[in-house]
């Protein structure tokens, strides 16, 4: 890996993934066909981008029967305990309505209600990862949300991988259906006879399904446009070389655009970093993505001092930041942008992916300096309440009446004096 020398400010090269005219032109085509002719475009879709002709879009109880008896207890179980975690995480999330009370009689609130419907997109191939499941789902479950929909693109026989079943099922969801790309978008925001349309759609995908989810936002509200992985090590001399380069390839492999970053104040760890990330590329399965990701959008960054890191930690914005210092704890203190933040040399960033509980749906691309990570608050939406007594609405009646007059609006003002007679 490149070692450089900064000092000034640095940023992330990437930027997101806007589509082509041309891909842009399609995903109109298609969620357009899909408004107009619902299942038929489906299937037609269906049997263009994913060669298989579906009968049935829904998933049965006997391909979960069957794809529970292709995973081993011992998995199942591991998944199970993932989900107890995450689920318990995301219950510490749960915000109540509240309504505060006034002498002269005025009540003001805040009710909290889940979404009706949320559609959940899980991508197909490589991507289809079970851990994404739980980690779109729960949320949405703990919520409240009581209809909860997953679609995902069929491979070639017309099955889904029975990882993403299994969490899918052990989570009680009770549509899945066997759609991707844009049909699926389209089909989640308009609706077709067999898939009922849902509020909000959340779940990454490729370029298609984010320039449909693009599209469809405001007659359906979307998570985040997530961008491809990316994680921050900042690290002083106490930083291990083989651990930090494991942890910066465990990025890596996701995409040939993931980007992973070392920042240090020592640049003997920095040397030692980029011999080791090398080594323990050799061997890795996945080694020409994680090389690509690696020789385009990795970096090793060396600073004067720490306060000069951490400054362009917090300028990177990162979706994860591992803090690896002598002491995390007070180093963390001075971070104000990052998705997630592990702490110490044994918080490696899979822990965070697959089971400590907080939600690996994060903001990338640098939106860490404005956005979450998904919450149970991506599931809920929040109505004012207004109660005011008699001995309220006299006391401020001709107030009221006169802003409204100051804006033109006599209508407005009449309705407040029909109640001060
Ligand atoms: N690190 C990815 C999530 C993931 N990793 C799923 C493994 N499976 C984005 O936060
Ligand atoms: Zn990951």
């Amino acid at each position: 890996m490149k070692i450089e020398r900064v000092s000034s400010a640095v940023s992330l090269k990437r930027t997101l993934d806007q589509g082509t005219e041309e891909q842009r032109k399609d995903v109109l085509a298609i969620l357009n066909d899909v408004a107009n002719d619902g299942d038929q475009a489906i299937i037609r879709y269906t049997e263009k981008f994913d060669r298989v002709l579906l009968e049935d879009l829904k998933v049965t109880k006997e391909e979960i029967a069957t794809a529970y008896s292709s995973l081993t207890d011992e998995i199942i179980e591991i998944i199970k305990e993932a989900a107890a975690n995450i689920e318990d995480y995301h219950s510490r999330q749960v915000r109540q309505s509240w309504m505060t009370m006034q002498e002269n009689g005025t009540m003001l609130g805040q009710k909290i209600t889940p979404l009706d419907a949320v559609g959940v997109y899980v991508p197909g191939g490589k991507a289809a990862y079970p851990s994404s499941v739980l980690m779109n789902v729960i949320p949405a479950k703990v919520a409240g949300v009581k209809r909860i929909v997953m679609v995902s693109p069929p491979s070639q026989d017309g099955s889904l991988p029975p990882g993403v079943l299994v969490a899918a099922n052990e989570l009680g969801v009770q549509e899945i259906y066997k759609v991707g790309g844009a049909q699926a978008i389209g089909a989640l925001a308009y609706g077709t006879d067999t898939i009922k349309p849902v509020d909000k759609i959340v779940g990454p995908g490729n370029i298609y399904v984010a320039l449909a989810k693009r599209e469809v936002f405001g007659s359906v509200d979307i998570d985040m446009i997530a961008g491809p992985s990316e994680i921050v090590v900042l690290a002083d001399e106490t930083g291990r070389a083989n651990e930090i380069a494991a942890d910066l390839l465990s990025q890596a492999e996701h995409d040939e655009r993931a980007s992973s970053i070392l920042v240090t104040t020592s640049m003997e760890l920095a040397e030692a970093v980029s011999i080791e990330v090398e080594k323990q590329l050799s061997d890795l399965p996945r080694k020409e993505i994680a090389e690509a990701s690696i020789r385009d959008f990795g970096a090793i960054y060396v600073t004067n001092g720490m306060d000069e890191a951490i400054e362009t930690v917090n300028d990177l914005a990162a979706e994860h930041l591992e803090i690896m210092t002598a002491d995390p704890m007070a180093t963390m203190s001075k971070i104000r942008h990052a998705g997630a933040i592990f702490l110490g040399r044994f918080s490696s960033e899979p822990i965070g992916d697959y089971f400590a509980g907080p939600n690996h749906v994060l903001p990338t691309n640098g939106t860490a300096r404005f956005s979450s990570p998904l919450s149970v608050d991506d599931f809920v939406k929040k109505s004012s309440i207004i109660s005011y007594s008699e001995q309220a609405i006299k006391e401020n009646g001709a107030k009221i009446a006169a802003f409204a007059r100051l804006e033109g609006l006599d209508a407005h003002a009449r309705a407040i004096e029909e109640r001060l007679k």
